[in-house]
């Protein structure tokens, strides 16, 4: 189990290392730039750590504030189509504030565990 100490001190529902990398912000093209991130999914808050690989060190160390959080509230996930990546395992997630970001693992169970993950709080929280 994890905890983020960032928002509140409460277990959060999954959390975990993920490469992730913005291709679109406020209905701009980004360029791609992939970085592994330690990811915590707290209610409909998605929050990037950057550079930190485990919770241990995430305590531990001296980041004191997400990379960046995403509001998960009035947003979409998809699996990407291959023009989005050549890499395989990749989610789309669309905010509602038009920022478009791709998360990626590697291991098959991962990135489907958090496809789940996500959709199930896009649900729950869709009507806040
Ligand atoms: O969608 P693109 O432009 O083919 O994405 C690739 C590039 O961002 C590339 O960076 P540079 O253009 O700075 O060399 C990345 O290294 C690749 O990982 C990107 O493609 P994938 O298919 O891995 O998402």
């Amino acid at each position: 189990s994890c905890f983020s100490i960032i928002l509140f001190l409460q277990p959060s529902e999954k959390c975990g290392v993920l490469n992730v990398t913005k291709i679109t912000e406020n209905g701009k093209k980004v360029r791609k730039s992939w970085t592994s991130s330690w990811t915590v999914l707290q209610g409909s808050t998605l929050l990037f750590a950057k550079g930190q690989t485990s919770s241990s060190s995430w305590f531990g160390g001296n980041q004191s504030k997400p990379e960046f959080t995403v509001d998960l509230r009035g947003g979409s996930v998809e699996w990407a189509s291959k023009d989005k990546s050549s890499k395989k395992h990749v989610i789309e997630l669309k905010t509602r504030q038009g920022t478009e970001l791709l998360i990626q693992s590697e291991i098959d169970s991962v990135i489907t565990d958090w496809y789940k993950a996500l959709t199930e709080a896009i649900n729950t929280h869709a009507w806040e």
